[in-house]
């Protein structure tokens, strides 16, 4: 008896045992996650089968799936021919049309899909560009690594499991940072960048392009920007502030380059959002035009990090003429709604002591009160002279959370990145907000023990953290609908190669990827890190991507 009751629990134990180790087979190793995932039984074959598409989808959207059908055929060698039948949409369920089908369901939105694979047909639906994008971006991380290389494989069959998706963001906004100004990075890593982002469902890419250390876009009005303001006369050694390494350095986009990598960028869903840093962190405008400073100079580019006094001098109305024909030039390279106008880190010591500042302060009224200084809101006055000459060319304005000090004129969006404080704040105030806390979203912090890791600027912010990231959090639901979303911040400082550059932005971009797609009781690290080890991990192999490894 003893002995069948001992046999009887042994059974279920390995019964749960099977159950368990058969959970995994039930996950798909696709991020972010899908919304609602059922994984069924067998695989559809995507070598040589046929792609039929519906009539209703517009030409981006055809030429998006007719190159996903092209790369399966250049590495199988098998053709898998493309077409267009006549009423697709009505014939597609009755069993007639095998292969890949996708068709257009304007019920969706702009950046939703599904996916149905049997092992017949693998079927799409989507609205729009992004929803197909994201779409395919699903499928090639559902099959063979090799979708991602340029290496011919006659051999390769391109499975997909049976599975049905249905998918769609939680925030809207999905952004990465890159600072190409303490560093700069050519137009074919900026690409790279752009390609790892939109691997993982990324759509806004937040450039920083204006520096203390360098200006980095040609601006034709203004040669001087370029041809003085890009170069600096060496770059501080490590952590040593005195230091110098007498290595001239520099680099700028020209206009051609710009409107090269937005399109890039645009054909894969992400909407640039150019940031021009002021009136702090401007050094580099500065050299190239002393008269736009209080003291009038001379300056130079800096040669190392931090926070220089040397700020624009809004007593003089040139400034406000250079920084609207810069904003000119923008405008035209840059289709996106919003612009960056940067607003951190702006010390007001030459303000005060400027003849033009406090000439301008006094010709406005501004008092200072209990709270702020007049000089700051000298600096609100700057932000909402440039806001609304953005406005009158109908853009929007996104600024660091530093202009949410004293006075903010409606319709601005704050980037909150002194943690999650400011981010609070302006939602409460009724003001939108992007959630980029250095608290989670800063990957110049080192993502291991300082010990081991590559220099960087310091911190602690290890891929778990990142994934940990919950952005409603201390939010009420009148705040939360302010929440555009969520990104992260690669500042450059430290960061001088291509291959540092990507090692601190992967893996923590994907678990970025998750906070910004995945809604929160579908997010799993455990599950994440599987995926990462199983599935990321050879995409950024096959890519030629360098990352740091856990
Ligand atoms: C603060 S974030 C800055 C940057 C630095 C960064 C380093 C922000 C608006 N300003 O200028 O690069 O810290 O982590």
């Amino acid at each position: 008896m003893t002995r069948k009751l001992y046999l009887i629990v042994l059974a279920c134990l390995a019964l749960a045992v099977t159950m368990r180790a058969k959970k995994p087979s039930m996950v798909i190793n696709v991020i972010p996650y899908p919304q609602s995932v059922e994984v069924g039984k067998g695989f559809f074959k995507g070598a040589g089968a046929n792609f039929n598409c519906d009539q209703a989808i517009d030409a981006d959207c055809a030429t998006l799936i007719r190159d996903f059908a092209d790369k399966l055929t250049f590495i199988t060698g098998k053709v898998n021919s493309f077409a267009v039948p006549v009423g697709l949409s009505k014939i597609a369920g009755n069993g007639s049309v095998k292969g890949f089908i996708f068709l257009k369901d304007n019920a969706m939105g702009p950046e939703e899909y599904s996916i149905d694979i049997t092992k017949k047909t693998c079927v799409v639906k989507a609205s729009a560009y992004n929803g197909f994008l994201y779409a395919i971006q699903t499928l090639k991380q559902l099959t063979d690594v090799t979708i991602f290389s340029d290496k011919v494989d006659p051999a390769q069959k391109f499975m997909f499991p049976v599975v049905s998706i249905k998918d769609k963001p939680r925030f809207a906004y999905r952004g990465m940072h890159l600072d190409c100004a303490r560093h700069f990075f050519p137009v074919e890593e900026v690409k790279k960048y752009l390609d790892i982002m939109a691997a993982y469902k990324l759509n806004r890419m937040h450039w920083h392009l204006t520096e203390d250390q360098g200006w980095r876009i040609e601006i034709k009005k203004y040669p001087r920007l370029t041809q003085v303001g890009a170069f600096r006369n060496g770059t501080m050694v490590g952590k040593d502030f005195k230091s110098n390494d007498g290595i001239r350095y520099g680099g700028y986009y020209t206009q051609e380059q710009i409107k090269d990598v937005v399109a890039y960028a645009q054909a894969l869903g992400i909407t640039i959002i150019p940031e021009i840093d002021l009136p702090g962190h401007m050094l580099g405008a500065l050299a190239a035009y002393p008269e736009l400073g209080c003291t009038g100079g001379p300056y130079e580019v800096w040669t190392k990090w931090g926070v220089s006094d040397q700020v624009m001098c809004p007593g003089k109305e040139g400034m406000f003429t250079f920084l609207e024909d810069v904003f000119t030039e923008l405008m035209e390279l840059f289709p996106s709604e919003y612009i960056h106008i940067g607003g951190d880190e702006c010390p007001k010591t030459e303000w005060e002591k400027c003849p033009d500042c406090q000439a301008r302060i006094k010709a406005l009224g501004i008092k200072s009160d209990d709270e702020h200084t007049a000089e700051q809101y000298l600096q609100n006055y700057v932000t909402a002279r440039v806001q609304k000459f953005l406005n009158d060319h109908g853009r929007k304005i996104i600024g660091w959370d530093e202009i949410l000090e004293g006075e903010l004129a409606p319709g601005a969006t704050v980037m909150s990145w002194r943690g999650v404080a400011g981010g609070v704040k302006a939602s409460a105030l009724g003001f939108d907000v992007i959630m980029s806390p250095n608290s989670f979203c800063y990957f110049d912090y080192y993502q291991g023990d300082p010990a081991t890791e590559p220099l960087a600027i310091g911190g602690d912010l290890p891929i778990e953290k990142v994934y940990g990231y919950e952005p409603f959090e201390g939010l009420d639901a009148s705040q939360r609908k302010h929440i555009l979303g969520v990104q992260a911040n690669l500042w450059t400082e430290y960061i001088g190669t291509n291959d540092y550059l990507e090692y601190m932005l992967l893996p923590r971009m994907c678990a970025l990827a998750e906070v910004q797609w995945c809604k929160e009781e579908d997010k799993d690290f455990d599950r994440f890190a599987a995926a990462l080890k199983a599935g990321s991990f050879k995409i950024f192999d096959t890519l030629g991507y360098n990352y740091r490894k856990f």
